[in-house]
């Protein structure tokens, strides 16, 4: 859009731009800077406009921009122009996604480059790896708390291993995903050393204050994200004799985004990182970025203008790269990390499905669809080219991050089914086979949250400990409906490393100090490999479930039906244990995918009929696209077994 004001100043800043910048052949870069500068400085007048140094701040912006285009190699510059031309491409059904830490997967990044024939074999082509900047030692929150931007921990490597990765991952046709951590830095950064020592200027890039005056109004609205370990949002720090704001640990300093010399910084190292061979970036913790007196300081408006800022910069810089909103907030909040609108305010092209996520728990304790439907329901419509992350569980614990109004709607009572849920998930409600443990208890607000593998999480390691034979079939059945939902709902399914051989917990982190009051660490696991290569023997769980959901992901790559545009409806049954969706292609040429899901430990009946509606069936046809084989009928009763799954198809 062309508009005097941005284009005049615009005009500005190139005339005063550095000669080293003037002389570069960037013709991309300029076209999109011209296409994009209207928003961007909207955006940035609405943030910073009322500072004396708006201009120059400015000018700074769109330098840095142009520095790290400048760097960005030929071969990344090759892959914006394609993106630019199908820029739809992350929405097809052909990608399948995986999370992982690189010293747990493989021990470092090199490890990881020697693995990535596992990763392929199951046909996973997209990997989230873990953060790998530079933490301090002990006090690292598993990556999270970072002390140096731009360098890799030598923990996992250096920019060098990382650039081999990236190369090869290139080559195999991997996407690479890498974390920023936007919201904190560790207070063992350079910039929060700084300010620790007195220096003003880096005090600014953070949230510093001189009593508990203003922070005690702020915790008046703030919850707490770790209530055990680091209860209060505010931390006295001795050096600087001041309260610094650190949301998350006590070592975790929030940094303070109404200084526009921090947005530029930290979207100069997120360019940085997509010039390191991202092809995505994961921002993490999201709905923080804005703190406001008298709000919970999340998901504040300025939070989206922060990121759709980021994603008009990133798209003049960087545009095939792509951006994963991190945002474990209520079902309402996190359909907006997409933008409000997909041209003019797009903020992060994906984001996690932590809504789905939490209600695919819901179903599995209670056996029972009805929450599952309800908050499904509750979620806002998508924007286009938009797409979810689908997982079952990540690195992180398990919230029950749906509405409590949704919990009603079906009949139950929230803070009841709440404790419910949490006592089936850490074994203290009698008959339960889960193996969990709990997270992040809050005796204030009665809040927890859930850790565990999702191997004993489902109750695989109960019964494989009494070697219950009947147990550990249910088990592994459970499991693979479970990804059949995450496969065929539409969206990046995004699995967990260790979860493909049915990895248990691991309690060895109980043994360090540093990680022993953070259940989280039950879920990180180590690859045993040798337990690994049971996935080449019948018979046994690991083969069981990685054969399993190896086919998956090879079925679901051949179904167009299964990408995402928002072509997805929900079917309502009367059996409150099946789930049932339909899937169809944009054109409706064919009939689609009917997904149905059984809960319940026994088998149930599905009516074609009620299904009719949304889903036409050749009699008799009707084929199950995942084994290929026609599924049991009786006249227009499918039957469904227990803990399976049917991508039926005529
Ligand atoms: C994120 O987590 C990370 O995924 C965690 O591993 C980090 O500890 C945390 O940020 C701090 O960097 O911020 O938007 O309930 O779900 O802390 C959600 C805990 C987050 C996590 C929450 C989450």
């Amino acid at each position: 859009m062309y508009e005097q004001v941005s284009h005049s100043l615009l005009n500005d800043i190139l005339i005063r731009l550095n000669p080293e910048i003037k002389q570069q052949q960037i013709r991309h870069f300029y076209t999109r800077l011209g296409a994009n500068f209207y928003s961007i400085h909207s955006l940035f007048q609405v943030l910073y406009g009322d500072r004396d140094d708006f201009e120059e701040q400015a000018q700074r912006l769109v330098e840095t921009m142009a520095r790290q285009y400048i760097v960005r190699s030929d071969q990344a510059k090759e892959t914006d122009l394609e993106r630019e031309k199908n820029h739809n491409w992350f929405l097809s059904q052909e990608w399948v996604g995986m999370a992982m830490y690189s010293d747990g997967f493989a021990g470092n990044l090199e490890g990881l480059i020697t693995k990535l024939h596992y990763i392929q074999e199951l046909g996973v082509n997209m990997i989230h790896i873990m953060p790998i900047l530079q933490c301090p030692i002990g006090k690292s929150d598993g990556g999270y708390a970072v002390s140096d931007f731009r360098k890799v921990d030598d923990r996992f490597g250096d920019l060098d291993s990382l650039n081999l990765l990236s190369e090869d991952l290139k080559k195999r046709d991997i996407l690479l995903t890498l974390d920023v951590i936007v919201n904190h830095t560790s207070n063992e950064h350079e910039w929060a050393k700084k300010a620790r020592q007195g220096d003003k200027k880096y005090q600014d890039y953070y949230y510093v204050f001189d009593n508990r005056e203003i922070p005690d109004m702020f915790e008046e609205n703030m919850p707490e994200v770790f209530p055990e370990t680091s209860p209060g949002n505010f931390t006295w720090d001795e050096e600087m004799q001041k309260w610094v704001m650190t949301v998350f640990n006590d070592y975790q300093m929030d940094l303070n985004y109404s200084n526009p010399a921090v947005f530029i910084e930290m979207l100069d190292i997120i360019l940085f990182w997509a010039n390191q061979g991202a092809d995505i970036i994961r921002l993490d913790a999201v709905a923080f970025l804005w703190k406001k007196i008298g709000s919970t300081c999340q998901n504040e408006r300025e939070a989206h203008l922060i990121l759709q800022l980021m994603k008009d910069c990133c798209q003049v810089t960087a545009p095939g790269v792509l951006f994963i909103a991190e945002a474990i907030v209520a079902p309402v909040e996190i359909t907006k990390y997409f933008g409000e609108d997909a041209i003019n305010a797009k903020e992060c092209e994906i984001a996690y499905n932590a809504t789905y996520m939490s209600l695919l728990w819901d179903a599995v304790a209670t056996k029972n669809t009805r929450l599952l439907y309800q908050g499904l329901k509750s979620i806002p419509d998508k924007l286009e080219g938009a797409t979810w992350l689908n997982y079952i569980r990540c690195h992180d614990d398990i919230g029950l991050g749906f509405d409590d109004a949704d919990i009603q709607a079906v009949g139950f009572e929230p803070a009841k089914h709440r404790r419910f849920l949490i006592d089936y998930y850490t074994g203290v409600y009698k008959d339960s086979i889960a193996r969990g443990l709990p997270f992040g208890q809050n005796d204030k607000t009665g809040d927890a949250r859930i850790s565990g593998s999702l191997a004993s999480l489902i109750g695989l390691q109960a019964a494989l400990e009494s070697a219950d034979q009947d147990g550990i079939d249910k088990a592994v059945h459970h499991i693979l409906l479970l990804n059949s939902m995450i496969m065929s709902f539409g969206g990046i399914p995004l699995l967990y490393y260790g979860d493909e051989i049915g990895s248990l917990n691991d309690c060895t982190y109980l043994n360090d100090e540093n990680k022993a009051n953070d259940s989280r660490w039950a879920h990180r696991p180590t690859i045993d490999w040798e337990k690994a290569e049971l996935r080449h023997q019948p018979g046994t769980v690991e083969h069981r479930i990685f054969s399993a959901v190896k086919k998956m992901i090879a079925v679901r790559k051949e179904i167009s039906a299964f990408s995402d545009f928002n072509n997805r409806e929900l079917i309502q049954l009367d059996n409150p244990h099946l789930f049932a969706f339909s899937r169809f292609d944009l054109q409706r040429s064919s009939s689609g995918v009917l997904v149905v899901g059984n809960f319940d430990s026994r088998p149930q009946y599905l009516d074609l009929n009620v299904v009719s509606q949304t889903f036409k069936i050749q009699q008799g046809q009707i084929k199950d696209l995942f084994s290929g084989s026609t599924p049991a009928l009786f006249k227009d009763q499918l039957v469904v077994p227990p803990y399976h799954f049917y991508w039926l198809s005529d």
